[in-house]
């Protein structure tokens, strides 16, 4: 190949792996049915992974209606949820297993 072929071939490999791993990763988990930590500030207007991880034996769901999610965690599972870009404010989340497990998401 030319260099110029070359580097067009690096750059279609290298460019979506440098764009995922830009996504910024956050994590919560769930620890005798509660949120740890309870809250969780993450920046606006970018996407991000959160990464959520279910340290109980018993299933949980991780739930939010402000922020259109609802997704089961198995006991001692883990899922990625991607998230945003979202405005600032404040948006609650949880475990739709165990309604009083609670969480809030602060966007700034
Ligand atoms: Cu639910």
């Amino acid at each position: 190949m030319r260099p110029l072929a070359q580097f067009l071939a690096f750059a279609l490999f290298a460019f979506p792996a440098a764009a995922l791993a830009a996504t910024p990763q956050f994590s919560i988990a769930l620890k005798a049915h509660q949120f740890v930590p309870k809250e969780l500030e993450i920046p606006a207007g970018k996407k991000v992974e959160l990464r959520v991880r279910n340290n109980d034996p018993a299933p949980a769901e991780f739930e939010s209606t402000s922020l259109h999610r609802e997704e089961v965690v198995v006991g001692g599972g883990e899922i990625r949820v991607f998230l945003g870009p979202l405005d600032p404010g404040r948006y609650t989340f949880f475990d739709d297993f165990h309604p009083s497990t609670r969480g809030t998401l602060i966007v700034k």
